[in-house]
């Protein structure tokens, strides 16, 4: 059985407000696995082909002026159903709409600086972490914890 992952990644506000610590801190204490993490100046092309779908929208050049405004933290996470528990614990897209206790919910006010990009589906979580690790930058390892998290 192929085991989910996600891509996490902190955005330029994320960072620049200090934020890293914290939005780690949220998916390692719920009990996923690390597999990757890099601070990373993200080149425009690879914000279009992240953001593709999104193409067509109105704010799209917005959004790419926005993830390219400085340096990004990437992560990719692992384990069962990470894929819709990290979404729930980013919280909704418009952070005056996400529920406190979540991440955009806590710690952000508007839909262009939501602090944290969560993937959608386990699909996309493979495409992402292909897109923005390379090989050799993902590692795989069993935590020490890891028989007291899952029986
Ligand atoms: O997956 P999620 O980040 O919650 O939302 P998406 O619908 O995939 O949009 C990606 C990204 O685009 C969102 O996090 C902020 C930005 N955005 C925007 O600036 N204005 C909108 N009306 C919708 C999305
Ligand atoms: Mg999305």
């Amino acid at each position: 059985e192929q085991v989910e992952e996600t891509y996490i990644m902190v955005k330029p506000d994320g960072v620049q407000r200090g934020l890293v610590g914290e939005i780690i801190s949220r998916f390692e204490k719920k009990g996923f696995k690390l597999t990757g993490l890099k601070l990373f100046q993200c080149p425009k092309e690879l914000a279009e082909e992240h953001y593709k779908d999104l193409n067509a929208k109105p704010f799209f050049p917005k959004l790419i002026d926005y993830i390219t405004s400085g340096p990004v933290v990437c992560m990719a996470w692992e384990g069962d159903g990470v894929v819709a528990s990290a979404r729930k614990l980013i919280g909704s897209t418009n952070p005056l709409q996400a529920e406190p206790g979540t991440i955009r919910g806590d710690l952000a006010v508007q839909t262009g600086r939501n602090v944290v990009h969560g993937s959608d589906s386990p699909e996309n979580g493979k495409r992402e972490i292909g897109l923005w690790f390379k090989d050799g930058e993902l590692c795989q390892w069993t935590p020490a914890q890891a028989s007291w998290l899952r029986e």
